[in-house]
């Protein structure tokens, strides 16, 4: 396992590098959601399957800019699934994007994710690693390395509501949530791109994050392998939770399709009760 977070790090610092040099236009390509592919997203994915490609722990391969799994070993143990570069389209706009890894052995689903990594590339870059034995720890590049700052650890409550997908598609009851968070003295803090979002919540002491499902996107936007359950794992190893709008652990999700999307929230207890008790689940 540590082969793959040593060259996860690798990974970071040459994604960092392309997103402060490449063409920030749109390639005349899509991605398996049928999204248009910045170059940079391509660019991102390229390396990421690069750097696995001869890495002996790693089974296969499943990006969310591709359809189908990529082999790369048979005698890997591992499949990463990985997006490249989550919230690609805020780097025009010079906001921090992030790429996500999830590690599995064995079927794609919640319970056989290992351990999960995520990159920030932002002012400076962070990297938060988690498997299912520790807390969340957090690494920042000083000196043109990796060093480790510490342990994750969310509050019981925190102070934070990053409120995701459009409101005019809210159910009635999401709204009512949502804006009893903000009567309670919550502060809104959504930039649009789900590392830095729920990143600054969970090293700052918690809150809530949400994409749910709504009227335009009823199975949430959010994917399973790629995004949702990696974020899963981290959450509930910092003492959160992460659960999706049946009450379900996100964990716990089995994908029928590898971009399988779920409605998420993911918070400090405090929140994900108040959450439950709203939803009736
Ligand atoms: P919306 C970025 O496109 C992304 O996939 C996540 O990074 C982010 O949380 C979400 O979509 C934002 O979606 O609908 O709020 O703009």
């Amino acid at each position: 396992m540590n082969q793959i977070f040593e060259t996860i790090k690798k990974i970071a610092f040459k994604i960092d590098h392309a997103i402060k040099t490449a063409d920030l236009g749109y390639s005349d390509s899509e991605n398996s959601s049928g999204e248009e592919q910045l170059k940079l997203d391509v660019q991102s994915d390229i390396i990421i399957e690069k750097a696995f490609a001869h890495i002996s722990s790693v089974k296969a391969l499943v990006s969310e800019e591709k359809e189908g799994i990529l082999e790369i070993s048979d005698s890997g143990k591992y499949t990463i699934c990985y997006d490249p570069l989550d919230g690609s389209s805020l780097v025009d706009v010079n906001l921090s994007v992030g790429s996500i890894f999830g590690i599995y052995e064995g079927e794609l689903r919640g319970e056989n994710l290992v351990a999960s990594a995520y990159v920030v590339y932002g002012p400076r870059i962070e990297l938060v690693i988690a498997t299912c034995d520790s807390k969340p720890m957090l690494y920042r590049v000083m000196d043109s390395e990796f060093k480790l700052i510490g342990e994750i650890e969310m509050k019981e409550k925190g102070k934070l509501n990053a409120s995701g997908g459009t409101q005019q598609h809210w159910a009635k009851q999401h709204k009512n949530f949502i804006d009893s968070l903000f009567l309670e003295g919550y502060r809104l803090r959504y930039s649009g791109g789900m590392v830095p979002d729920l990143h600054q919540i969970m090293l700052k002491g918690g809150g809530l994050f949400s994409y749910p499902s709504t009227t335009d996107i009823p199975n949430g936007k959010l994917r399973q392998l790629f995004e949702v359950i990696p974020f899963a794992l981290m959450y509930e190893q910092a003492g959160g939770e992460a659960i999706d709008d049946n009450g379900m652990r996100l964990l716990e999700l089995v994908p029928a399709h590898p971009h399988d999307t779920s409605p998420c929230f993911f918070g400090s207890k405090y929140e994900i009760s108040a959450l439950k008790l709203a939803y009736g689940i």
